[in-house]
């Protein structure tokens, strides 16, 4: 891409409005706008990012064999008032009529509207177990929305609702939830923390939040420092096997960690003294088992073997995927911009003309930019006519992993500048080898990438 031909509008002034540090950069970024209180617009650079996480939930809830699908944001209050929720559900629900009289809601959640799918379809213990998900757009009228994407009254969520015969098969596909959810998080390039939490108006007893660790976060949190030093890294997962899922859940969540919701002191203290932490994090991600409580009284029921009606066993599974562009950034940025994980960067690289308008930069940049592309990465491409300073606060400020300089001294000399946005090192070499290091930098990236669930179909192509 080039610079001139996209949409990148940045800001050179720090926005009053933005109190943390996400929410600056992402409206300096031009990554998002705001089109109302705690309504945004997303930017073509957001838009980017935002995707990019989407794209991993999709492969990882898959892998774990969760099936995508997608329902409407507006749903009919009629069911809601089946579950009995509609009363309870107070004042963060945004409730409308259509021209008839017709009462409507904004969608905050799916367990009503999901499990009328599953009761009209699902008839017998022999079509379970089934996990259901979609991305959609959410809203909840909430009473403070702040800190940018962070806490919107609309934002994008992923929601993933399973259907058991037993208590234990829900506890399994609970399991499963906590394992691509860690999964996830680590290729977004964060660390994710499972903290035992409370449940709210979704229900159950079993529930656990994602927490990222931040100063800005809204969550007062309290954890055994061991639980910081777990990684799944590469290991080979196979979500059948019930105990080794089980086996990896119990590492991550042995280790003290809770919410303020359900901190409890007395444990806390028995922890060695030099390993307690207090500290602040960002809720991510929400997962809940909670039986029967939609299934009974909206009569989402299966036959088991022996021929009798049983209600089936459910649980919902959440994460805030507009909050996350928020959540990385909290966790990865300096005083100059954003440092994206190379998991999620709206571009892989960025390449910096010194000289714009000089045959031999613009050939070279010209160049690098179709090898990049060439190899399936997608490069930003700066071709402005601009100061070389102003090229580069641009491109730190976005934050692109890695930044390649093209200028008529280098070029003289047969050699470009290829430059790490985290470490701020920088190295010259040929153009032809800045673009095998950036292709060997991503190759992780596109292995995870290339192993389709849709057999022989790239992502694109289905979404
Ligand atoms: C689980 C999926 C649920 O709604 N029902 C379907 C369950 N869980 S939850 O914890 O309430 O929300 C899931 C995740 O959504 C994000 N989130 C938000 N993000 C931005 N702005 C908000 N106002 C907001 N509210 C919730 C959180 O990441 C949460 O973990």
């Amino acid at each position: 891409m080039r610079l001139s031909r996209y949409f990148l509008p940045v800001l050179k002034e720090t926005p009053a409005e933005a109190s943390i540090v996400s929410h600056r950069y992402m409206l300096r970024a031009g990554m998002i706008r705001q089109a109302s209180a705690g309504i945004y617009t997303w930017l073509p650079l957001g838009f980017r990012v935002l995707r990019k996480i989407e794209r991993i939930i999709h492969q990882e809830q898959q892998r774990a064999g969760h099936v995508p699908m997608l329902m409407p944001t507006l749903q009919s209050s009629d069911l809601w008032r089946e579950s009995g929720r509609y009363d309870a559900y107070g004042p963060e629900m945004l409730r409308m009529q259509d021209r008839q009289g017709r009462e409507l809601l904004y969608t905050p959640t799916a367990e009503e509207l999901i499990t009328d799918v599953f009761r009209a379809h699902v008839k017998s213990y022999r079509d379970l177990p089934l996990t259901l998900y979609q991305i959609q757009w959410k809203f909840r009228d909430e009473i403070r929305p702040r800190f940018g994407v962070m806490r919107g009254r609309e934002f994008y969520m992923k929601d993933g609702y399973n259907f058991d015969l037993t208590k234990e098969d829900a506890l399994h596909a609970y399991n499963r939830h906590m394992v691509s959810y860690l999964r996830i998080y680590e290729r977004l390039g964060l660390r994710a923390i499972p903290m035992r939490a409370d449940s709210g108006p979704i229900g159950g007893d079993d529930t656990h939040e994602f927490l990222v660790l931040a100063e800005t976060g809204e969550s007062e949190v309290f954890y055994d420092s061991a639980v910081t030093g777990l990684s799944l890294g590469a290991q080979r997962i196979d979500y059948d096997d019930r105990g080794a899922i089980a086996a990896i859940c119990r590492e991550w969540t042995t280790p003290y960690a809770r919410t303020d919701e359900t901190h409890d002191p007395e444990l806390f203290a028995r922890i060695p003294e030099e390993r307690r932490r207090v500290s602040r994090g960002i809720e991510v991600g929400q997962i809940f088992y909670f039986g029967t409580k939609y299934s009974e009284p909206m009569g989402a029921t299966v036959t088991d073997e022996a021929g009798n009606q049983v209600p089936v066993h459910m649980g919902s599974h959440g994460i805030g995927v507009s909050r996350l562009v928020g959540a990385i950034i909290e966790a990865s940025h300096d005083e100059r911009g954003i440092v994206w994980p190379e998991g999620v960067t709206p571009f892989h690289a960025g390449i910096v003309n010194l000289r714009q308008g000089d045959p031999a930069c613009d050939a070279a940049c010209a160049e690098i930019h179709a090898a990049l592309c060439a190899a399936g990465l997608e490069p930003l491409y700066d071709d402005r006519e601009e100061r070389a300073g102003a090229k580069f606060a641009t491109m730190d400020l976005i934050g692109l992993p890695w930044r390649i300089t093209v200028g008529p001294r280098g070029l003289k000399n047969g050699v470009v500048e290829l430059t790490c946005r985290r470490t701020g090192e920088s190295e010259e070499m040929r153009a032809e080898d800045a673009v095998a290091r950036v292709r060997e930098i991503y190759a992780p990236h596109h292995e995870a990438g290339l192993v389709e669930p849709m057999a022989g179909r790239s992502f694109h192509t289905w979404l």
